[in-house]
């Protein structure tokens, strides 16, 4: 799974990714600091079942802090998209192209509306961040309906001709961008193209059809940054605005401070969480001293800088993952080596037991018998949909 993390130049996308994932690209106050695409690790929490057994845990892929995982997520910043990037304005062509793979955006806006579409500083509240949204919007669908028009016509005639079947030609077309066929069939029942003949779509039967696959293929989530300087009834009018979009107010300035703080010693503090320690002032200069004081303000303003907060939602409300503990004993929830809950995986919620199975081990998918809830000591057959925080043993043929 990877996320994208989007928007017009200059509002901090690329602070919110190095926050995200602690690297150290290039951020200025100034369009275009990103060239290319960015990519990098990021990670989402979940609560570790070890203390349900009294045990501690010995973590493979998802480090375990305190009882919480922190499960690996890809992230992918992308440089600032400007109007007409799917026309291939500011090289916005090739940007979107290297979103092809993501399955959610996170789209950055300017909440204190200080920079032009273009990414220019321009005095606090000139421009109206709730614009950036329906506008990137369209650059999306006009992406995608461009994917989908490419020789259309020649391809819908043909299997209109031989009687092929829609889904499969459009889940064909969109090879490589993430999309499944689930998303396909649903995409055509919601969007108003004439399913039996693709050979009729217009341009405008396709902007359509690409607006529907967005909306089923790619939840988006609004991180309203530099929320630092503002006040919240600002951000709770940007919410109303873009509703049912959900807005989360973030400071991915503040996060990547605290961060980079914690990673140097200078604090305590777990990303996400609504405060942090100093054991240690002594150590901090004036500067930082000042620094943290601000950002205690900010904390007591809003909670949270919002950056996981935003990462979390996408991942866990939006796109509907969840997280299993796959082990290979069911009673002491351990691996073949005594590991205990080495992995946790992160699956679309609802997943077939069987289809996470392939994802521990293509044999244990092919071979499968049963899963086995961990918890319950139930058998599960290979339909049964997963649960958020499962631990399963999978039995297969040897
Ligand atoms: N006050 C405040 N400033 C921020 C915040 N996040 C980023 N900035 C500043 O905004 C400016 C742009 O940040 P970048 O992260 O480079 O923005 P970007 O969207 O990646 O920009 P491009 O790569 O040029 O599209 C920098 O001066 C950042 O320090 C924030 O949460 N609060
Ligand atoms: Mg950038």
């Amino acid at each position: 799974m990877e996320v994208g993390v989007v928007g017009k130049p200059n509002v901090g996308k690329s602070t919110f990714f190095n926050a995200l994932t602690l690297l150290d690209v290039p951020v200025a106050p100034y369009p275009f600091t990103t060239v290319k695409p960015n990519r990098g690790v990021a990670a989402v929490r979940a609560k570790c079942p070890e203390a349900e057994r009294g045990v501690h845990c010995t973590p493979g892929n998802a480090r375990c802090v305190a009882g919480t995982r922190w499960i690996p997520v890809s992230v992918i910043d992308v440089p600032g998209l400007v109007p007409g990037a799917h026309e291939g304005k500011g090289l916005g062509h090739q940007f979107l192209d290297e979103l092809r793979p993501a399955d959610g955006f996170i789209q950055v806006v300017d909440l204190t509306g200080g920079t032009s579409p273009d990414g220019a500083i321009v005095a606090a509240g000139t421009h109206d961040p709730a614009e950036e949204v329906p506008w990137l919007e369209e650059e999306l669908v006009y992406w995608v309906a461009e994917i989908l028009g490419r020789e259309f016509d020649r391809h819908a005639k043909s299997i209109e001709l031989q009687g092929g079947k829609v889904e499969e030609f459009l889940h064909e077309r969109l090879t490589g961008l993430s999309i499944s066929m689930f998303a396909v069939t649903q995409a055509l029942r919601t969007s108003s193209v004439d399913r039996a003949h693709p050979a009729r779509w217009s341009a405008a039967d396709r902007r359509d059809l690409a607006r529907s696959l967005l909306e089923a293929a790619k939840p988006r989530l609004v991180a309203a940054n530099k929320c630092d300087k503002v006040e919240p009834p600002k951000a709770a009018a940007l919410a109303e605005t873009l509703a049912p979009i959900p807005v989360v107010p973030t400071s991915a300035e503040a996060e990547l401070t605290l961060r980079r703080a914690a990673r140097a010693g200078l604090i305590e503090y777990s990303p996400g969480a609504e405060s942090f320690a100093t054991p240690d002032p002594s150590r901090l200069s004036p500067a930082q001293r000042h620094a943290l004081d601000e950002i205690r303000a900010i904390l007591a303003r809003w909670g949270t800088t919002g950056v996981q907060a935003a990462f979390e939602r996408l991942v866990f409300e939006r796109l509907g993952y969840v997280v299993v503990f796959p082990v290979e004993d069911e009673t002491k929830w351990t691996d073949s080596k005594g590991r205990v809950l080495p992995d946790a995986l992160l699956v679309p919620g609802g997943t077939p037991v069987r289809a996470v199975a392939y994802r521990v081990h293509s044999d244990l998918g092919e071979h499968f018998i049963r899963a086995i809830d961990g918890r319950t000591h139930r058998a599960l057959a290979a339909d049964h949909p997963v649960e958020s925080g499962s631990v399963l043993r999978f039995v297969a043929r040897r």
